[in-house]
C-alpha cells in the first residue's frame, strides 16, 4: 500500500518538526476504534502493537472513555498540594486488585521504575541497613524498562546507552531466567531484584517455569525486595491480571504503566506494602500530574473492567487461538513463536527477511505490528480483537512469509 497526498504531506511534515528519534512505519492513523485503526485516506487496519500494550481495552474503550468524559466535566488536574476525590478510590481499588497496602502515582513507566528504584534503596538503606550509598539493584540481560539515564544506565542494549554516559551506578546484570546466577550477584548490598515477568522489547521472552518462584524464594532468602515491571506484561496481556500471576508469585513492587491508563492518559504506579513504600515521606517523591483526577478515573475504570477476571480469561481464550494459528505455520517452518496470553513473540528467518520488512509486508496486508530486534516481530492485540481477526492476522502472516496470495 502506497503513501498518497495527504499521507506523504503529513509524513514530510512530522519528519521536518520533530526530532528523529523513531522510524514509523509509512501509516498515517486518523481514527481507532476498538482493535481497529483508519489512516488518513480511510484504508483500515487490525492494530497488532496496541501501542505497545497501552491499548489492551481497544482504542476508545467505551467505559474508559465515559469515565474520562465524566470527569473531563468536573476537575482534570489539582497538583498532590491538595486531595481531591479521585485519589483515594482509585488507589485502594488498585491497591486491592494487587493485594497490597499502598499505591504512589506516577505517569509514564519509566517514572514508575525510577520511583521504585528509589523507594527500594531508601528501603535498603532504612530497613535492610545497606551502607549509605552502597545499594545495588540486580537486573536482567536483555531488559527493557524505560529511556531514562538510570534506567539505560542498566540497559544491556548499545543503542540504548551510547553516547549517553556518564550512567548511574548501582546496578548489576545477570542472565535472566538463570536462578543460579542471580544467586550468585546477590549480596549484602543488594537491595532489589528489578525484572520483567515476561520481557517484552527482548522478544516476548518468557522465562523457564519456576523461574519467578525462584526468584522469590532467593528474596526472601536473602532479604531483597522482589520488584516485579509489569508495565507490558500486567493488566492483562499475559491472560492474567499480572504476569507474576502464572506462578502465583507475588513481588514486594509491582510497577505497573501503559493500559492502566486505558489508552487514554498516561498513568502509572507503584503498589506495594506499607513496609516497603511506608519508607517514603512528604517531600522526598512527587510529580505534577502523578495521581491526578483526569488520569485516577481512567485508572478506575480500567481496575473495575480487570476486577471481574473477565478480561484476563479473555485474553487466555483469543491467546490459544492466536497461538494454534502461529503453531500452524511453525509446523510448516515459517517461524519460531513464543509467548503468553494474547502475546506472541514471533522469529522469522534472518535470510528470508528482517522483522522491519515483515512488518512492512504486514502494512500492505492492513496488519500493523512492530519489530523488537533483528527478525523478531511481536502481536499483541488489544484484548477486544476477535478470533476471526486473529485468523485474518495469522493468514496475513502465511502469504507475507510464503509470497502466495492463498491462505494457509
Ligand atoms: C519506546 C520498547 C516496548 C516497558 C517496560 C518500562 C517501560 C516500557 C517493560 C517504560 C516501555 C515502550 C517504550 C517505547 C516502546 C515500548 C517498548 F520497544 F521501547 F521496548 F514496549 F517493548 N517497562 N516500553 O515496555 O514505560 O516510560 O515508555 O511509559 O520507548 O519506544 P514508558
Amino acid at each position: 500500500m502506497t503513501e498518497t497526498g495527504r499521507a506523504t504531506e503529513l509524513i514530510a511534515l512530522t519528519e521536518r518538526s520533530t526530532a528523529h528519534n523513531y522510524h514509523p512505519l509509512p501509516v498515517v492513523i486518523a481514527d481507532g476504534e476498538g482493535a481497529w485503526v483508519t489512516d488518513v485516506e480511510g484504508r483500515r487496519y487490525l492494530d497488532c502493537l496496541a501501542a505497545y500494550s497501552a491499548v489492551n481495552f481497544g482504542h476508545r474503550n467505551p467505559e474508559i472513555v465515559a469515565a474520562v468524559r465524566e470527569q473531563l466535566d468536573r476537575v482534570t488536574l489539582t497538583s498532590r498540594a491538595f486531595h481531591h476525590d479521585q485519589l483515594g478510590p482509585f488507589a485502594r481499588e488498585l491497591a486491592d486488585l494487587a493485594g497490597k497496602d499502598l499505591v504512589l502515582p506516577m505517569n509514564t513507566g519509566a517514572e514508575a521504575v525510577e520511583t521504585a528504584i528509589k523507594v527500594a534503596r531508601k528501603w535498603g538503606y532504612e530497613v535492610k541497613g545497606v551502607p549509605e550509598d552502597q545499594a545495588t539493584i540486580i537486573v536482567a540481560d536483555g531488559n527493557f524498562h524505560g529511556r531514562t539515564i538510570s534506567i539505560i544506565s542498566f540497559s544491556t542494549d548499545a543503542t540504548a546507552r551510547t553516547h549517553f554516559g556518564p550512567f548511574t551506578p548501582g546496578f548489576r546484570v545477570v542472565p535472566y531466567g538463570d536462578p543460579p546466577a542471580l544467586a550468585d550477584a546477590i549480596d549484602d548490598t543488594t537491595v532489589a531484584v528489578l525484572i520483567e515477568p515476561i520481557q517484552g522489547e527482548a522478544g516476548v521472552v518468557v522465562p523457564p517455569d519456576g523461574y519467578l518462584s525462584q526468584v522469590r524464594q532467593l528474596c526472601d532468602a536473602r532479604g531483597v525486595l522482589f520488584v516485579a515491571d509489569e508495565i507490558q506484561s500486567g493488566l492483562g496481556r499475559a491472560g492474567t491480571t499480572f504476569a507474576c500471576d502464572h506462578e502465583d508469585v507475588i513481588p514486594d513492587l509491582y510497577i505497573l504503566g501503559k493500559a492502566l491508563g486505558g489508552g487514554i492518559v498516561p498513568v502509572s504506579a507503584v503498589v506495594g506494602n506499607n513496609d516497603v513504600l511506608g519508607v517514603i515521606h512528604p517531600g522526598e517523591h512527587g510529580s505534577t500530574f502523578g495521581g491526578n483526577p483526569l488520569a485516577c478515573a481512567a485508572g478506575r475504570a480500567v481496575v473495575s473492567m480487570l476486577s471481574t477476571g473477565t478480561w484476563q480469561r479473555t485474553a487466555t481464550e483469543l491467546g490459544r487461538h492466536l497461538f494454534d494459528g502461529l503453531s500452524q505455520l511453525a509446523d510448516k517452518g515459517l517461524l519460531e513463536v513464543r509467548g503468553r496470553g494474547l502475546w506472541a513473540g514471533i522469529d522469522i528467518d534472518p535470510d528470508l527477511m528482517s522483522g522491519r520488512q515483515a512488518c512492512e509486508h504486514l502494512l500492505a496486508e492492513g496488519i500493523l505490528a512492530k519489530d523488537t530486534h533483528g527478525s523478531t516481530i511481536r502481536l499483541a492485540p488489544p484484548l477486544v480483537i476477535t478470533a476471526e481477526e486473529i485468523d485474518l492476522v495469522v493468514d496475513a502472516l502465511f502469504r507475507v512469509l510464503t509470497g502466495k496470495g492463498a491462505a494457509r
